[in-house]
């Protein structure tokens, strides 16, 4: 047991080293986690819960904007080494559904986002990850040419919903809202920003997210 389990009486090694910033312990413990077997989606998991911490700290003047940016290089780097795992597993099989992802216009915030893809994509869903500050056209583009199930918007300021809305009006002006859903994500959506978009669904945490998006195809999990 390490200094900060013993003080943040944390009993998981993984959360503790990522959300103290202990950026060589925690992608330590990560490879030999996954060489001795422990699940990709357990270390997201893990990460995710790091994360929130870290957001925590933030709120509570303890951390500070280079602190936030730190986490995420490190959620960025677990990420990766995770990713191939899942690749590896979806494939094996047919995709359970096409998502095209992205942090809408004017909102640069993407660690949110990039666990709902690494979720996905453990749970079976080919994604598309356009990244941050995607235009409306850019939206509508990438709906023309890979043709998702479900297209995802992200976005965490407050002032980007008016852009989700506009995003959302400009698929539907394309002709391209028939036969596909759409969700918002991000930790200050709820009903009535979905309602105000013209979203389909709206999840402010990446699990509430993955169930909405795996009923959508039919496969909700007990
Ligand atoms: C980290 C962080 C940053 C980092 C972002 C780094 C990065 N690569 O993302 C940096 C330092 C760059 C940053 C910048 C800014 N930030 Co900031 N930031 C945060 C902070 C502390 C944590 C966000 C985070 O990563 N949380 C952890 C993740 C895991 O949670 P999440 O993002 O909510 O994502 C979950 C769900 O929302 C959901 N989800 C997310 N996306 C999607 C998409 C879909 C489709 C689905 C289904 C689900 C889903 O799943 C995720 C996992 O459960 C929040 C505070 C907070 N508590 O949220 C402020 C916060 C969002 N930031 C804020 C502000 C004001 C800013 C700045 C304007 C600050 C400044 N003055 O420059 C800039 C904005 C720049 C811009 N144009 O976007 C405010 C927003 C206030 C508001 N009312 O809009 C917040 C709330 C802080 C605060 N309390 O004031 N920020």
């Amino acid at each position: 047991m390490n200094i900060c389990m013993l003080e943040d009486n944390m009993d998981n090694e993984l959360v503790c080293l990522v959300s103290d910033l202990e950026e060589q312990e925690a992608l330590r413990v990560v490879r030999e986690g996954l060489a001795e077997g422990v699940a990709p989606s357990a270390i997201l998991a893990d990460t995710r819960k790091a994360l929130d911490i870290v957001g925590e700290r933030y709120e509570a003047s303890e951390y500070f904007i280079p602190d936030l940016m730190y986490a995420g290089a490190i959620a960025g780097q677990i990420l990766d080494i995770v990713k191939p795992r899942i690749q590896e597993a979806n494939d094996q099989t047919e995709p359970v559904g096409k998502m095209l992802i992205g942090t809408v216009a004017g909102d640069i915030h993407d660690i949110g986002k990039n666990v709902m893809v690494f979720l996905l994509e453990a749970n079976g869903f080919r994604v598309k990850d356009l990244g941050i500050d995607v235009g409306k056209e850019v939206f509508v583009e990438e709906i023309k040419s890979f043709q998702p199930d479900i297209v995802g918007l992200s976005g965490l300021l407050t002032s980007v919903f008016e852009t989700m809305k506009e995003t959302v009006d400009a698929i539907e002006a394309a002709g391209l809202r028939d036969g596909r859903n759409i969700i918002i994500g991000g930790g200050q959506v709820d009903e009535t920003v979905k309602d105000y978009t013209g979203a389909d669904g709206f999840a402010a945490d990446a699990g509430v997210g993955i169930q909405q998006c795996l009923s959508w195809m039919g496969e909700a999990r007990k």
